[in-house]
């Protein structure tokens, strides 16, 4: 049986390249998928697993929030779910013995590829400096009990609790989820960074303040009826494969596509369906409309866009922008100014395009605007998505049938984590309910971020870190500042399934929690434990996991918050999280009590499939803002300025990985094959600065901080982008994306828009990776990529 990982750790920057592809999925998905899962999981249980994935009574995919729908095929087919399922459910295992031969200083130098495929961890696991102080070099086994009260001694230590920091990745249940920030605001801080902080923060922050909810509007059934989608910034045949079958059916029913972005994306393009035999030979034709745009051009699309749209006799809809909205006047008049120049150097598209653009604009009724972190990830990302608000409030595109924003999120229950209160900046009400239904007082000043989380660590303000699940120090910006930060903590403290990156960048001591996945049967003192999640559309509906567990040594992520809760409060502490251990159940009766939408929830998500969360705009067009009304806004149009003999580098995600976790090396739809360390360029930019096919370069980005950080060694992919523009995969590149590089007011790393230059570079090789690295040299030269040691 193949469940033994890969002996070596290939070096990732010698690929093969081919032409990149038209379409997505069809038979090639179907037999890269079983061999991944079968290497993983055997032949029996990859059967048995893969059949449960979103069935209504089986496990929520924890690929991403894509939802599910109504009529759920029998294994609804999606590759890069069953790759996400076969990581979870391997049989690979990470015992003591794996880390008493693998001491941290090993551990540090492999990728992070290497790393994922050892299998699941086992046991709790601590690492502490030795009597002398020095640090230690293996993690040992260490007793839950141990653990918590370790903890617990490092948390009641603290001058203060606002030195602690709680990060949350988005796979964490809607009931863990509650009981983390329950534990945080009872301990007495708000220090709950996120991943959403890196992601639809900037989605988050626009909507909010335009339509009074941060989240998307659109239904399943909404994307069915639309007359226009406009897929802007957003990659689905890789990131949300299940999404394509929803354009699909939308085509079919006479919908027309547009789709913005500085890539061809072969799921975009042609969309292969497995599950119809006519969908496996042809596919269907996806894109109406590709406009390739440059990096960060879409502000300035959109604004022109709106402007010729208030050019149109009967164009806007004047009775709901007279009846729903607000700020129309000093919209229009900035409207007014948009100009055809500098929206064409903007976004490098010429004119025919905009005007084929506005016409299918023009003959739509019923339009979505889908975006991801092409739109979330730059300086300007909150005017950026408040200009889309504008687009769709112009011709009454909220709140009826067929039409809305859909903003489509990433980790599966990202958005429902923040709908149970982690959130650094929580509303007031949200805390009065809290601190009514729990008899505390929640601090009301604000926490940190992620940035502000790393920039704490990193001055000494913040000592003990504390994450449920993720890769911190991966996915996070400027790896050489964020892990130097790290490894001043006290105690670093990560509840994991799967060894990673910050495994091995600790504080003095750390921990490794390991838990149960979403794949895995939960049964507690209170019997068999079915968990909940929110999809990107606002369904919540229950997870049930079916595989024995990874090891009898595992505790769920609500048994891990409960006895931590218990070790660091004592018996002052009036939850009773020992019954919320023991019953689920009694965690949804207070969340039912506490945040508004989810009355009877235990009833409610005994259903099948779930039920819909209230969404005011969408539900009956109101608009919970400031001013009661829908918000149009007026920003002055930005776009990434860049240099003479410059590139702007976007940092995006491969085939085969799902954020810092890597699958495999191969980016099948993109032609890249055994191999990571690839920056594409348009061929004609590429003859201008000189960068063969083939040849080797050096990234080099550049800041206004006069810092240089380099990452070394990728290979030059002459690829169909936008001029001006290049790209290479994240985590390598995060080396390269300054701390303080981020969007105004949502503080997400800039991480699509980095402006790098290119110096001659080599090969890494297999040598140069055991030798050059220096994790964490914090200095003015940064000249390695500690994300990927030895990569880099
Ligand atoms: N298999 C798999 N699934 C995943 C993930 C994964 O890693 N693997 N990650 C999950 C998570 S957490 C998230 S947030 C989502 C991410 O889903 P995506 O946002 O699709 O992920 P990225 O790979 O970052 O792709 C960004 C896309 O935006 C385009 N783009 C970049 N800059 C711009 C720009 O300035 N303007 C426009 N219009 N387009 C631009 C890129 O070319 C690319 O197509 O996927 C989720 N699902
Ligand atoms: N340069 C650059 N940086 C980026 C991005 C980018 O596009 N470019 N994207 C950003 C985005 S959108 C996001 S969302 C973040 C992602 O940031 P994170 O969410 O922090 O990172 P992941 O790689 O998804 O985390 C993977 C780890 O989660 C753990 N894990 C998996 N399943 C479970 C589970 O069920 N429970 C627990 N407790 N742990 C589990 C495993 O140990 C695994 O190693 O990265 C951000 N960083
Ligand atoms: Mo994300």
């Amino acid at each position: 049986m193949a469940t033994k990982p890969p002996a070596g750790d290939p070096v990732q920057d010698a690929p093969r390249v081919a032409a990149p592809q038209h379409a997505a999925a069809g038979l090639p998905a179907i037999a890269h998928t079983l061999k991944i899962a079968q290497e993983q999981m055997g032949v029996m249980r990859t059967a048995r697993t893969l059949l449960k994935v979103n069935q209504k009574n089986g496990f929520d995919c924890p690929g991403c929030a894509w939802p599910e729908g109504d009529h759920r095929h029998t294994a609804e087919f999606c590759e890069n779910g069953a790759k996400a399922v076969a990581e979870e459910a391997t049989l690979r295992r990470v015992t003591p013995e794996f880390f008493a031969a693998h001491p941290v200083s090993d551990l540090a130098t492999r990728s992070g590829y290497w790393l994922g495929q050892q299998g699941r961890i086992t046991e709790p696991m601590l690492l502490e400096r030795d009597a002398e102080g020095g640090a230690a070099d293996h993690y040992t086994p260490v007793s839950w009990e141990r653990a918590f009260a370790i903890i617990a001694e490092e948390l009641t230590a603290l001058a203060s609790p606002d030195e602690a920091l709680f990060y949350t990745s988005g796979r964490t249940s809607n009931e863990a989820a509650f009981l983390l920030q329950l534990f945080a605001r009872e301990y007495g801080t708000n220090n709950l960074p996120d991943c959403s902080n890196m992601c639809h923060e900037s989605s988050g922050s626009a909507l909010s303040e335009t339509i009074g909810i941060g989240k998307g509007s659109v239904s399943l059934e909404d994307l069915h009826q639309a007359d226009l989608i406009i897929v802007a910034g957003q990659n689905p045949g890789t990131n949300h494969p299940r999404m394509l079958s929803a354009l699909e059916k939308a085509k079919a029913a006479g919908a027309k596509i547009i789709s913005v972005n500085p890539l061809p994306e072969a799921g975009l393009e042609r969309f292969k369906n497995p599950q119809t035999p006519q969908g496996m030979i042809r596919g269907a034709a996806l894109t109406d409309l590709f406009l390739q745009i440059r990096i960060g051009g879409d502000q300035a699309l959109f604004r022109l866009l709106n402007k010729l749209i208030l050019e149109t006799p009967g164009a806007v809809d004047d009775a709901f922008v007279r009846e729903h909205t607000h700020g129309y006047d000093e919209f229009t008049t900035a409207a007014k100014d948009a100009d055809w120049d500098e929206t064409l150097a903007a976004t490098g598209l010429d004119r025919g395009h905009i005007e084929q653009a506005l016409a299918l604009v023009l003959a739509s009724e019923r339009t979505i605007v889908c975006w991801a972190m092409g739109l979330t990830q730059h300086k300007h990302s909150v005017p950026t998505i408040r200009e889309v608000v504008n687009f769709l409030l112009l011709r009454g595109n909220i709140g009826r049938p067929g039409a809305g924003v859909c903003p489509v999120r990433g980790h599966s229950n990202v958005q429902g984590d923040r709908t149970m209160g982690i959130f650094e900046r929580p509303a007031p009400a949200f805390l009065d309910a809290l601190d009514k239904e729990f008899g505390i007082t929640s601090p009301r000043h604000h926490g940190y971020d992620v940035v502000r989380s790393i920039e704490a660590l990193r001055d000494g303000k913040a000592k003990v870190f504390f994450a449920m699940g993720g890769n911190f120090v991966a996915a996070t910006p400027d790896t050489t500042v964020t892990e130097a930060a790290m490894r001043r903590a006290r105690l670093t403290v990560h509840v994991s399934t799967k060894l990673n990156r910050s495994h091995a960048v600790t504080g003095a001591r750390a921990l490794i929690l390991p838990t149960l996945g979403r794949t895995d049967k939960d049964v507690q003192a209170g019997g068999r434990q079915v968990v909940t999640v929110e999809d990107s559309m606002g369904m919540v509906h229950a997870s049930r996991g079916n595989l024995p567990p990874a090891s009898p040594r595992l505790l769920s992520e609500p048994a891990i918050v409960a006895r931590l809760a218990r070790a660091t409060l004592g018996p002052a502490s009036r939850t009773p999280w020992e019954e919320f251990e023991k019953d689920y159940a009694r965690i949804r009766d207070r969340i039912a009590r506490v945040i508004p939408g989810f009355e009877d929830f235990n009833a409610r998500v005994a259903r099948p499939g779930g039920f819909a969360l209230p969404h005011a705009p969408r539900d009956e067009r109101r608009f919970p803002t400031a001013t009661g009304k829908a918000n149009f806004t007026a920003a002055p149009v930005e776009f990434p300025a860049l240099p003479e003999g410059r590139l702007l580098l976007q940092t995006l995600r491969s085939h085969d990985q799902y954020n810092t976790t890597i699958y495999g090396l191969d980016d099948r739809y993109r032609g890249i094959k055994d191999g990571r360390r690839v920056v594409l360029v348009n061929a004609r930019d590429a003859a201008e600065l000189d960068l063969a096919d083939g040849s080797y370069t050096d990234l080099v980005s550049e800041w206004k901080d006069g810092v240089e950080r380099r990452a070394p060694g990728f290979r030059v992919v002459h690829y169909p982008t936008a001029r001006g523009c290049a790209a290479a995969y994240y985590p390598e590149t995060n080396v390269l994306v300054p701390l303080g590089a981020t969007a105004d007011t949502s503080n997400t790393p800039a991480s699509k828009s980095v402006v790098v230059r290119f110096e001659p570079g080599r090969r890494v090789t297999e040598d140069s990776r055991n030798n050059g690295h220096s994790g964490h040299s914090g200095n003015s030269t940064h000249t390695t990529t500690s994300s990927e040691p030895g990569h880099g």
